[in-house]
């Protein structure tokens, strides 16, 4: 294998308008492939830090320092080495950052490079990166994992943090479970969210998106979403519960104020247990069967009465709460919080400690659910990821605006290729 004979990274722009970074490896014989980082708005306090210049250009958020750390500093680490060690790789910058959340050149440098020291290795191996993927899964745990497509979480409505309405939960989200393929699933995640858009448009409400790609109308309850969401896997000739189910994403750490949970779009102010109730009825009331941070990130003892009360029923799954670290997961488990984790690379900072915490999952039986940010690019590396390890669940926004569609469409793509990788 050729090594890496230089990197350079520049400064590029997210699905916000905001900048990041692209970077770009290069390896002896020429060959070379390019990686982006993306970037969350609603994120979990213990997240290693993306590091931003902070001065007046670009309000405060341009990614020079991060981009020159990159060129001047990582760069001459990594020079030399083979771009198949992804671990090796990956410990080198992390042991040369050397703090607890990546401060000294920045999570979304190290995370650069180690993406796309993983796209050039792939290519140079004359091969689809979610094979390499489950190469570099096996080189560090040892496991094998089995190649398959995941089921998606489709977000077509969105509130809190991602939009300008008054909707307090931030995602909701469709899952087509009885769909036979991948094919099949697309098919109906983008019917039934241009079924919701005629309802809205029926009632009066707007049409305009948030962040991710998902209708942003002003509600009176998280309940009328549920309602529209329902009315249109109904329109769409699917059964909601069986054909189609429905997760959210709460994002509870943007509306608890430390003693309750405030419901500004419903004027109410619930205290942990009252929130879980508030849930518990949501479930009973509509067919959910996950609820991401459902519970504030320090609010451990919410965390614990919601997985005592929903945990064997419904998927509990920790963002916020976990930020794909193992040694914060590990804790979680310990104190019995959520039955699973919402995975997102930049939330740790690299690649290898990305798959620990998957394979820490996995030993303890948790679900994992590959995750894009908020802030998105065209970079579709977490779709390989999905399919590499066999994770089975990805949420990576609408079927709407071409920074998540990319992900689905990557996913059409492999789906189309492989005779052999299957739904989970
Ligand atoms: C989340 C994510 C992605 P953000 O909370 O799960 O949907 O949002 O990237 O803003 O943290
Ligand atoms: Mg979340």
């Amino acid at each position: 294998m050729h090594k890496i004979s230089s990197i350079n990274a520049i400064q590029v722009f997210d699905s916000r308008g905001v900048p990041t970074i692209s970077c770009k490896v290069f390896l002896e014989d020429g060959t070379s492939a390019s990686a982006m980082v993306p970037s969350g708005a609603s994120t979990g306090s213990k997240e290693a830090l993306e590091l931003r210049d902070n001065d007046i250009s670009y309000d405060g958020k341009s990614v020079m320092m991060a981009v020159n750390n990159i060129n001047e500093t990582l760069a001459p680490l990594v020079i030399g080495k083979d771009p198949n060690n992804q671990k090796e790789i990956d410990d080198l910058l992390i042991s040369f950052d050397d703090t607890e959340d990546k401060s000294k050149v920045g999570a979304n440098a190290i995370l650069a490079v180690s993406l796309s020291v993983a796209h050039v290795a792939a290519k140079a191996n004359k091969i689809s990166l979610y094979e390499h993927f489950s190469r570099v899964y096996k080189d560090i745990t040892d496991d094998h994992a089995v190649h398959s497509m995941p089921l998606p979480m489709f977000n077509i409505l969105n509130g809190g943090e991602h939009a300008d309405n008054n909707i307090d939960i931030q995602e909701f989200m469709i899952i087509p479970s009885g769909a036979k393929n991948f094919v099949e699933v697309m098919q109906w995640a983008t019917e039934i969210y241009h079924n919701l858009k005629k309802i809205l448009l029926k009632n009066s409400h707007a049409t305009s998106v948030g962040d991710e790609g998902g209708f942003a109308p002003n509600l009176e309850s998280n309940k009328e979403a549920l309602k529209l969401i329902v009315d249109a896997i109904k329109e769409t000739g699917l059964i909601p519960g069986k054909d189609v189910n429905i997760a959210l994403d709460c994002a509870a750490s943007e509306f608890f104020n430390g003693k309750e949970y405030v419901l500004s779009g419903e004027n109410k102010k619930l205290t942990s247990s009252e929130f879980v109730d508030y849930l518990h009825d949501l479930t009973n009331d509509y067919p959910i069967v996950s609820i991401e941070d459902g519970m504030d990130e320090n609010d451990t003892e919410g965390w614990r009465l919601l997985t005592e009360k929903l945990g064997s029923s419904c998927q509990l799954v920790g963002d916020d709460l976990f930020v794909t670290n193992k040694k914060i997961l590990k804790d979680g488990i310990s104190k019995e919080m959520a039955n699973s984790i919402l995975i997102k690379f930049n939330q740790v900072g690299s690649i290898t400690e990305t798959i620990e915490t998957i394979y820490f999952a996995n030993q303890n039986n948790f679900k994992s659910i590959i995750s894009h940010r908020s802030g998105e690019t065209e970079d579709t590396t977490i779709a390989d990821l999905a399919v590499g390890l066999g994770i089975g669940q990805i949420k990576t926004g609408a079927p709407c605006r071409s920074d998540r569609v990319a992900k689905y469409n990557r996913l059409l793509w492999i789906e189309e290729e492989s005779d052999n990788i299957l739904l989970k």
